[in-house]
C-alpha cells in the first residue's frame, strides 16, 4: 500500500489507473516551498510528509513549461491555474509563433531510509527518492472534459490529454512516466 499525499485527486486518480489501486490518498497539507525545481520542491514536501505521518510516503510535484514563455509557469503552475485560468494560458499562448509545451512530474518518495539504490536528494534527513518524467506537446484552444488541470490545452499526437481516459493518458504523461520509474525501482527493492 503506497500512501500518495496531495490535495488533486487528479493525481490520485492517475496513480490508481497505474499502480492497481494500492494507492491511499493523505490530504495533509505539508508545507510547500518556493524553488524553480520541481525536484526541490518534491523533496522537500516528501521530507516533511514523512515526518508528520511517520511511515513510507510519497509526494508528487508537476507543472506545464510553455516553450515561448521560457518554461513559466513551471513550478508556478498551481497558482497560475487558479489566477489566470488554462482559457488565459491559452490565450497567451495564441499569438506566439512557438505552441510548444512539455508537462514535466517529479515523485518524490521518503521511507527513512538511506535508499542505496535510488537516485535520491541527500541534501537532508532522511535522504529522499525522486522519479521524473517529462512528455512534450503543444498548446491549443480547450477540447475535452477528462483529466484535470492544463489538460484540456495539452494536445499530444492529435489529442489532448482530456480526450484521453487515465489509461491512455497514463501512456504518454509525464505522471505515468513517472510512475514507471518509480514502480521500476519500487518493485525491485527486495530483489537487491
Ligand atoms: P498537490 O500539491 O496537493 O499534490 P497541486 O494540484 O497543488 O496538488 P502541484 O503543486 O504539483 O499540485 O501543481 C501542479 C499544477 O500543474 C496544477 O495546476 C495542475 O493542475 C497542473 N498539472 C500537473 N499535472 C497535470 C496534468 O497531468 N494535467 C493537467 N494539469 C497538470
Ligand atoms: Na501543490
Amino acid at each position: 500500500m503506497l500512501r500518495f499525499v496531495t490535495g488533486n485527486d487528479g493525481k490520485v486518480r492517475e496513480a490508481r489507473a497505474a499502480l492497481d489501486d494500492d494507492v491511499t490518498q493523505f490530504t495533509y497539507d505539508y508545507p510547500e516551498i518556493q524553488s524553480p525545481d520541481l525536484g526541490a520542491i518534491a523533496a522537500h514536501g516528501a521530507r516533511e510528509a514523512y515526518r508528520e505521518v511517520g511511515a513510507p510516503v510519497m509526494v508528487e510535484d508537476s507543472g506545464l513549461f510553455v516553450d515561448a514563455f521560457a518554461g513559466f509557469p513551471g513550478p508556478y503552475s498551481a497558482y497560475v491555474e487558479d489566477t489566470l485560468g488554462i482559457e488565459r494560458v491559452w490565450r497567451l499562448t495564441e499569438p506566439e509563433d512557438d505552441h510548444a509545451a512539455a508537462f514535466r512530474s517529479v515523485i518524490a518518495y521518503c521511507d527513512g531510509s538511506g535508499f542505496a539504490s535510488a537516485p535520491a536528494v541527500r541534501d537532508g534527513e532522511p535522504p529522499v527518492a525522486i522519479f521524473e518524467g517529462r512528455v512534450e506537446g503543444t498548446i491549443v484552444a480547450p477540447r475535452g472534459d477528462g483529466g484535470f488541470g492544463y489538460d484540456p490545452i495539452f494536445e499530444y499526437d492529435d489529442r489532448t490529454f482530456a480526450e484521453m481516459d487515465p489509461e491512455e493518458k497514463n501512456e504518454h504523461s509525464h505522471r505515468g512516466r513517472a510512475i514507471d520509474a518509480f514502480v521500476e525501482w519500487y518493485d525491485g527493492q527486495g530483489e537487491a
